[in-house]
């Protein structure tokens, strides 16, 4: 950390990454204000901070910052328990740099710039791709201009909310590199007993398809662009020198120009850059957009693992979701990446509003179809959570208490939401399915004990009964009074302080 700021000659800029407040989120490293700084750094002193890292991020600042005045706050915020930091953050960086701005932008408050605005700790809103508005507003504001005519720029001028067009995406491959020296990436390293070091990584911002539950399309419509091979290639030879042996591509869709993923691999290889990773790819792209030879390279360069949102088994819900697939699709993507080599880590939703019944029953067949062909694979099964600006959202929205309040959308989570519109019984059953999924095939979390019973016969012969049971139940669809659930986590509690 800069503590050498008396010397300081460009405007001060902080930026702020709010905490997730939530068990189990990884920690990130702040992509989005990298990104941001990448077009400012030239002009501007930025400095970074990430209230994940921190527990007080004030001390941090004013010891960094000491006297030196400061341009403007930014804060990047999606929706959920990151607007509650994001709040506390913008009410703190205002009332100690009173006439200082606080810019919010990201999902959230270009989803809900009104309601974001309103709440009265923010000043700005920037909608949409940052990095060119966001450096026009500091250069306005640092040369005594009172911000306009910026597109995507939004604000409150006597009570009536000022709300303009975003900018059209421009290509990342127009921005300079990301200045990753203005964060400490190796905090941002995860050891996972499963996978080794590892560091979530960006290549890439929007996607090309619409699917109706996801945020993106609110905030990129069909727009997709990604990082140069060379810049890519460039990071990841940094990230390499954190002695990590997997990288997490969170990419929203890194598949999506074929030539570059292949030359990303290829120059993976020239380089010797020995890394495993794992990338999201869709069910579609599988089938018809990589041969199977293709496959295979991405397999050669490290591609391990991919992520694909495969949703449900209810060709219905498909549909409903506009994800352009069938249920057969998904299996037919799965035997082609079994005879790449490539793991695959499932994501399902089930609970959708008024289906859940049926939905449920051919989503738990599929779940339990794909882990039995293929015990190498994961499935991760969620309860649908509506987010705000999406097709569905707007479709449910008659069945949902929407929040009223900006700390109200601080509530808005998985963990939270849980359809309301689920009756109890049903609730238990997903959550059950669920745990038998996990007991049955080992799926995190429940991998431990996996572990243990391959290195103890006591865990195995105690496992085996339980396993047996939530064979029986997923093979039957029977989840209720899943008493035996209760025993299972006790005794994980136990055994595994003993055993791992
Ligand atoms: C990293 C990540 C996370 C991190 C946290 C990120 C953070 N900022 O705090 C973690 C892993 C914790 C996470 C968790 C979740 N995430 Co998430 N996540 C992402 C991911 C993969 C990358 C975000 C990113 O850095 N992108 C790269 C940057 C460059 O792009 P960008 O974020 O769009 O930023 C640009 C603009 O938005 C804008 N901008 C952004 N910030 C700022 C700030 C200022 C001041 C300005 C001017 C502009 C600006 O300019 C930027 C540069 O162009 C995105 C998907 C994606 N690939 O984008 C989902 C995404 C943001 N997550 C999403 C969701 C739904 C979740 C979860 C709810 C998922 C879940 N089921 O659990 C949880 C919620 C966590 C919680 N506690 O609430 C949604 C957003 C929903 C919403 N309405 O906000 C996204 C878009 C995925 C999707 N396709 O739906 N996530
Ligand atoms: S493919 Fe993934 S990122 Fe793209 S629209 Fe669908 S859910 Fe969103």
């Amino acid at each position: 950390m800069n503590n050498t700021l008396s010397a300081v000659k460009k405007p001060l800029v902080v930026l702020y990454q709010p905490r997730k407040d939530e068990e189990g989120c990884v920690n990130t490293p702040p992509y989005a204000l990298l990104a941001l700084a990448a077009v400012l750094v030239d002009e501007f002193h930025v400095l970074i901070f990430d209230g994940a890292l921190v527990s007080e991020p004030w001390r941090d600042i004013d010891a960094v910052c000491g006297e030196q005045p400061i341009l403007a706050f930014g804060v990047t915020v999606i929706t959920g328990p990151p607007i509650l930091d994001a709040r506390r953050f913008s009410q703190e960086a205002r009332s100690r740099y009173a006439g200082t701005p606080v810019v919010w932008g990201g999902c959230h408050p270009s989803i809900d710039p009104e309601g974001t605005l309103r709440d009265g700790c923010v000043d700005f809103v920037i909608l949409g791709q940052g990095e060119i508005p966001f450096r026009e507003f500091l250069r306005q504001r640092r040369d005594g201009i009172s911000p306009s005519n910026i597109p995507g720029l939004c604000y409150i001028t006597d009570d009536v909310v000022q709300l303009t067009r975003p900018i059209a995406p421009q290509k990342l491959s127009s921005f300079p590199p990301r200045p990753f020296h203005l964060v400490d990436l190796s905090k941002y390293v995860r050891n996972i007993n499963t996978i080794g070091k590892c560091i979530v990584y960006i290549t890439s911002q929007g996607c090309p398809y619409q699917c109706y539950f996801c945020s993106d399309t609110a905030l990129y419509g069909t727009h997709w662009s990604g990082y140069a091979v060379e810049e890519m290639i460039r990071d990841v030879r940094m990230l390499y020198c954190l002695d990590i042996s997997f990288l997490m591509i969170f990419d929203n869709n890194f598949f999506v120009n074929r030539m570059r993923v292949l030359e990303f691999c290829r120059q993976l290889q020239k380089e010797g850059l020995q890394l495993r990773w794992q990338a999201d790819i869709c069910v579609d792209q599988i089938l018809n957009e990589f041969s199977s030879q293709d496959l295979a390279e991405i397999r050669a360069a490290g591609g391990e693992v991919f992520f694909v949102g495969a949703e449900s088994g209810s060709n219905d819900v498909l549909e409903l979701l506009n994800k352009r697939i069938t249920r057969d699709d998904t299996i037919a993507a799965a035997q082609k990446c079994r005879d790449a080599g490539i793991r695959v880590i499932y994501s399902f939703m089930t609970g959708f509003p008024g289906i859940y019944r049926e939905e449920f029953r051919d989503t738990i067949t599929l779940c339990n179809q794909l882990a039995q062909e293929d015990n190498t694979n994961e499935i991760i099964l969620c309860t649908y959570t509506p987010y705000p600006g999406t097709e569905l959202y707007r479709q449910f929205q008659h069945l949902l208490e929407t929040p009223r309040s900006l700390s109200e959308w601080g509530q808005w989570s998985v963990f939270a939401v849980k359809g309301n519109w689920i009756d109890s019984m049903h609730k238990t059953r997903i959550r059950n399915a669920s745990v038998c999924l996990c007991a049955v095939y080992g799926f995190f979390p429940w991998h431990s004990l996996q572990l243990m019973a391959s290195k103890y016969s006591v865990v195995r012969l105690f496992l085996a009964p339980f396993k047996a049971v939530a064979s029986w139940r997923l093979r039957h669809q029977r989840f209720r009074f899943h008493i035996e659930r209760h025993i299972y986590s006790f005794v994980e509690l136990v055994l595994r302080p003993l055993f791992l």
